[in-house]
């Protein structure tokens, strides 16, 4: 597909402030990107580092031609790496989900004011896949013993991890055939670094074995336990109006800014930013007010539970500091650039860390403790207010867009169903009949080395005008918020048959579900889809993948290989990191389908990639004897039982 320009960005607002920095010899990540190129050797895994014998490289050209000092062929080094960015990203996600797990149980014996058990519906069900007993018991009660299952799950050495149930039989069946059924959380990630260890395990595809059941411990695991503690929580999503980009910031306010990932941090915010003592001192100092806007995924937390507006995704958090207009960026886990504190000086704006895991030189440190929430997040906006008297000439662009967020698994659930019989099957019957011709969850982060957002935003134009319902996560749905796909107006832009089914439940053709973390929602929706019957009998029967067209996170490989594990073809865009090592690729790519049913695939370009995801969507529906578009039938309670699974 051809780029529009050779433009950093394709979103206005970044852009605007691109230039600005130009001119005033302010370097972002864009520039830095220009300056230091890609090593070809590491890009292509083709680089071993784990013994002082080396590092040893080798010539991606030539894979066969060299070994490592120990011995190490190039396909073992590949294997070795891929794995441990796949056991770096599950363990980011996995201690996250411990984070909300220990603060789930303190706030179940009320020991962190401000943290409460709110959604009780979603508290019930979660207990009973952990077997805790929920009748006649107070909430509290049952969430103490579900917070105490989840978190023991992170320590556990056998046996399997709860979540997985939730899959189609099939599946875990599969699962346990293959040895990949994860037993512990840490227990993985720590496997996983010691097989990757000098000398250790030297077989790519034993290696990659365990990187699966490493990366099943995130989706599965530690994922999905930050996902169901935190909307039982905070709340469960439900779609809801917001904004995105940086015109939310604003020019007579206190504009702080929430960035990383964990919400245990920005939801307190969220309610400081509320306290009247603090608003009375903001306007005491001349603004009108304190706006809070959210950066990447914390900020997607906040804003599918609360409406806050978005100010911008990973490429963006340099710029907002840029507009002169940010008071504060508080940030905490994940995806923060070290260049904020430096930038930040040529300005007021403050950097304020919170979390003792996430220091930064140059940055001002308030740790954050869950159990004296509420006095540390007023100590941090009081700083942000403080400075505001300090603030020069802003440059706010105008770019505010209207978004709708919130499409938890339950809301998807009501939305198609109504509250009393809310389920997937007008989805199911949608995909069967044609309209829809089938699921595409577009994720993961932005990557200077492509032009920001424009390979989000190409693809899924390409996705929903070809009648692929798209569900999003992370900054690739910032992305296409920004471009105003996240509105039910959107669905102008979609094929004939998506469009339709868009009209009739007032949806967009386009849904955000979420932070990283939340891509565990996505397999539960798939998990869903089988169940409801009718799309086979398991998640590699679906007309669905995954995709992640700028990624460059470590965690975005554990999403994918997790994807992949659970049946799914997933495509990366940018790079590929083992193209070093020709046996490993063709593993992930082909021989993976016949483990798992999913596989990995790789395509820089939006259009082809497009081309690619609709090509399988298609055989997936031929398989499935759906090909041929038809009539939404009515099913009798006949028709319905055959389609049982
Ligand atoms: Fe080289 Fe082997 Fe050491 Fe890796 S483990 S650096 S390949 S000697
Ligand atoms: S924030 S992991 S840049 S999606 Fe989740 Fe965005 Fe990627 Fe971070």
């Amino acid at each position: 597909m051809p780029q529009e320009n050779n433009k950093p960005s394709i979103c206005k607002s970044s852009l605007e402030i691109l230039d600005w920095a130009k001119k005033n010899g302010m370097e972002t990540a864009f520039d830095r990107a220009q300056k230091v190129k890609p090593c070809p050797i590491g890009a292509s895994g083709s680089c071993c580092k784990n013994c002082a014998m080396g590092p040893c490289r080798f010539n991606p050209k030539k894979p066969d031609e060299v070994k490592g000092v120990c011995g190490a062929d190039i396909h073992t080094v590949a294997a070795r790496n891929f794995a441990r960015m796949v056991a770096s990203g599950t363990a980011a996600h996995s201690d996250h989900g411990r984070e909300v797990a220990k603060t789930f149980i303190a706030a179940a014996r009320k020991e962190v004011p401000g943290y409460e058990i709110k959604d009780e519906a979603k508290l019930k069900q979660t207990a009973a896949f952990y077997n805790v007993k929920t009748e006649g018991r107070k909430k509290e009660e049952i969430a103490e013993e579900l917070g105490v299952k989840c978190l023991a799950e992170f320590g556990q050495q056998d046996g399997i991890l709860q979540m997985t149930k939730r899959a189609p039989a099939k599946r875990q069946e599969l699962w346990k055939e293959k040895g990949v059924t994860p037993r512990g959380i840490d227990r993985e990630v720590v496997e996983m670094m010691h097989r990757t260890h000098m000398g250790v395990d030297m077989d790519y595809k034993n290696i990659m074995q365990q990187a699966t059941r490493c990366a099943m411990a995130d989706g599965w695991g530690g994922s999905m336990i930050a996902t169901e503690l935190q909307d039982i929580m905070f709340g469960t999503p439900v779609p809801m109006r917001a904004k995105a980009n940086l015109g939310v910031l604003k020019a007579d306010q206190v504009n702080v800014i929430i960035h990383g990932h964990e919400p245990l941090l920005a939801e307190m915010i969220v309610r400081a930013s509320k306290d009247p003592e603090l608003v009375k001192l903001a306007k005491e100092k001349g603004a009108r007010g304190i706006n809070l806007s959210g950066m990447c995924c914390t900020g997607n937390e906040i804003l599918l539970r609360h409406g806050v507006p978005i100010a911008g995704n990973f490429l963006q958090q340099e710029l907002a500091i840029l507009t002169g207009a940010v008071e504060a960026m508080i940030v905490d886990v994940q995806c923060v650039m070290q260049s904020l504190p430096s930038l930040a000086q040529c300005f007021h704006t403050k950097i304020i860390t919170a979390n003792p895991k996430a220091k930064m030189q140059g940055a001002q440190h308030i740790e954050f403790h869950e159990h004296d929430a509420v006095n540390i997040t007023k100590k941090m906006l009081t700083v942000a207010i403080e400075n505001y008297p300090k603030r020069g000439k802003v440059r706010i662009p105008k770019e505010e867009v209207d978004m709708i967020a919130g499409f938890s698994h339950e809301s998807i659930n009501y939305m198609l169903g109504g509250s009393f019989r809310g389920s997937y099957r007008p989805l199911n019957d949608n995909i069967i009949n044609g309209r829809i011709r089938g699921v595409v969850g577009v994720v993961g982060c932005n990557n200077p080395r492509v032009q920001h957002d424009s390979g989000h935003v190409n693809l899924v134009k390409e996705l929903i005008g070809n009648d692929i319902l798209v569900v999003e996560t992370g900054c690739a749905a910032i992305a296409c918020a920004k471009d105003g796909l996240l509105i039910p107006e959107a669905a102008s832009m979609a094929g004939k048959g998506l469009r339709e089914v868009c009209e009739t439940v007032g949806m967009p053709p386009v849904l955000h579900c979420g932070s990283c973390v939340d891509n565990s929602r996505i397999l539960i929706a798939c998990s869903e889809m089988v169940r409801e019957g009718g799309l086979g009998t398991d998640i590699s029967d679906l007309p669905v993948a995954g995709v992640a067209p700028e990624w460059m996170s470590e965690k975005a490989i554990s999403i994918g290989q997790y994807f992949v594990a659970s049946g799914a073809l997933v495509a990366f865009g940018v790079t590929w990191p083992t193209l070093g090592s020709p046996e490993l690729t063709k593993h992930l790519f082909e021989e993976h389908e016949k483990l798992y049913k999913g596989k990995w695939a790789f395509e820089p370009d939006a259009g082809k990639m497009a081309a690619m995801i609709i090509d399988h969507i298609n055989k997936k529906r031929e398989a499935l004897g759906i090909s041929k578009a038809q009539e939404r039938k009515l099913f009798d309670m006949e028709a319905r039982r055959s389609l049982e699974v």
